[in-house]
């Protein structure tokens, strides 16, 4: 047990659907502060990080959307996560996934200052693999990956502080990948672990051998949740939906085994839409997810 630092990032920007402002509140609401208390965990709710102010800017592609919301996010959320990472496990309660574009970048300015290499364990139906050249749908939640493996095309964004060497990043649970980052994928020598691969391999073998390297290089671990790793089917609440996601068990396995693991040093919560939850089902399951994932057991 430790300190859980719960840090609210109500930001929409990073698509088009406003209602993932709702999430941290939501995720509040479900409980998740007394989830973690009940485990043991010191826990410290820092509220949620105000909007910073936003100048006009510009980039090549015209299909970008919220360029300047997202650049001052990202260096909001960066700065936070640099500040928190010290002082216990930083939970970011997003938000959609434009978030980690400055989680990530906070947690490796971090990873570099003590001099320990960064694992990144990205749990979501997409890639995340555009650049600000090669999106389409403009939406920049659709980028944090290829962001923190250092990618070029993302001026004017800071460079990322420490990219993310290729064979530490795992993509987990992957069902929807664009030609583009498709490209782009084999092009960086990333092999995601897609839902094929989850089918024949089940969850347990592909992770155990993602956290045996972690452990090895002695790592830190920053895990992305995305709500729509899961099957829609147990979590309606995200705006991305892809049917044929984790099942209930298979995303509790995920946790459990990464509790076991005592790597994980953050963790993002993303694209959590409140607004198309049904009855607060997604939240619930998202918060009995982080309880897993911070040492509850069945037994
Ligand atoms: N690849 C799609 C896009 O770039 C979907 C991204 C979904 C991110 N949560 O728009």
């Amino acid at each position: 047990t430790g300190t859980c630092i719960l840090i609210g990032a109500p930001l929409a920007c990073g698509q088009r659907d406003p209602g993932c402002v709702m999430g941290p509140a939501a995720y509040r609401v479900a409980g998740l502060a007394a989830a973690l208390a009940d485990l043991g965990h010191r826990v410290e709710d820092r509220g949620d990080v105000t909007p910073p102010p936003v100048s006009a800017t510009t980039c090549t592609n015209p299909a970008v959307r919220e360029l300047g919301a997202t650049l001052a996010w990202t260096e909001a959320l960066a700065q936070t996560a640099q500040t928190a990472m010290p002082q216990g496990v930083p939970i970011f309660l997003g938000g959609d996934h434009a978030l980690s574009l400055g989680s990530v970048a906070g947690v490796a300015a971090h990873a570099a200052a003590v001099g320990r290499p960064l694992f990144l364990l990205w749990l979501d139906a997409h890639t995340d693999f555009h650049t600000l050249t090669t999106t389409t749908s403009g939406n920049l939640h659709g980028t944090p990956v290829a962001y923190a493996a250092g990618l070029p095309g993302f001026a004017p964004f800071p460079p990322f502080p420490a990219p993310i060497p290729a064979e530490n990043i795992c993509l987990f649970g992957i069902r929807s990948v664009d030609p583009a980052e498709q490209a782009a994928l084999h092009a960086h020598a990333i092999q995601p672990v897609d839902m094929r691969a989850l089918d024949e391999q089940g969850v347990s073998a592909p992770l155990r051998a993602f956290l045996a390297r972690v452990a090895a290089a002695g790592g830190l671990l920053h895990v992305s949740l995305d709500v729509d790793f899961l099957d829609p089917a147990i979590a309606p609440a995200v705006g991305t939906t892809v049917p044929g996601g984790a099942t209930f068990r298979e995303a509790h396995l995920v946790m459990e085994l990464l509790h076991e693991s005592g790597l994980v040093t953050s963790l993002d919560l993303v694209e959590l839409n409140p607004f198309l939850d049904e009855k607060g089902r997604s939240a619930r399951l998202m918060v009995d997810l982080v309880a897993s994932l911070m040492g509850r057991k069945v037994f």
